[in-house]
């Protein structure tokens, strides 16, 4: 099977290769940009997304809308990150928490499936921001996130011990289950 992904972002193809590869289920990448409204929330972004590109594309495909949620900043960036990662970068990120001692910050991801109709998966992970970038892998805040209960940030990790705790992994999970449920 190959399930087009719909995203302009290479890490979020490298991490869905890398978790469907072992499932015989092979991911591409599909160019097409659609417009991301200003939202309350990952799922209304996605969701409207998903609309928009199903009147545009005539198969099956799925697309992520994600973000990184800050406790002391009441959830900021959220669902402005991609923007906020573009403009003000990780360093502006670290500049707004110096001396914030609270450094509580979760993943969200929203995976949503269009096959006719939606289908929407989630996934979070819990963590802290640390003061100093560490690592090289992985893609976006991966450098200042360490997950809850690990020493590495996401971006000193494999592709696949990021997906095995990730928001995304956890999100792909969900919707690998519900494929193998209803492709019977
Ligand atoms: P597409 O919309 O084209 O898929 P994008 O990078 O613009 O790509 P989003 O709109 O979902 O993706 O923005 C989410 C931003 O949040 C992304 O640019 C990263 O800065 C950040 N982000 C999301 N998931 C992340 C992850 O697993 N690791 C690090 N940063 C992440």
């Amino acid at each position: 099977m190959r399930l087009a992904f719909v995203t302009s972002n290479p890490g979020k193809i490298e991490e869905a290769r890398k978790y469907f590869e072992p499932l015989g289920v092979e991911v591409y990448q599909l160019r097409f940009p659609y417009p991301e409204i200003q939202a309350d929330t990952l799922e209304e972004v996605a969701e409207y997304g998903v609309k928009w590109l199903s009147e545009r594309l005539n198969s099956p495909f799925f697309l992520d809308d994600s973000g990184l949620f800050i406790n002391a900043l009441r959830g900021f960036p959220g669902v402005y990150s991609a923007y906020v990662y573009k403009t003000l970068g990780i360093d502006g990120i670290l500049k707004l928490l110096e001396g914030v001692d609270d450094r509580s910050a979760y993943f969200k991801s929203v995976v949503a499936y269009w096959d006719g109709e939606l289908h929407l998966f989630k996934g979070r992970v819990d963590g802290e921001i640390i003061h100093e970038k560490k690592g090289s892998g992985g893609f976006g805040f991966d450098p200042v996130f360490r997950p809850l209960g690990f020493e590495r940030t996401f971006a000193e990790m494999t592709t696949e011990e990021k997906n095995g705790i990730s928001h995304r992994g956890r999100a792909l999970k969900a919707f690998a289950e519900w494929l193998k449920e209803n492709l019977k």
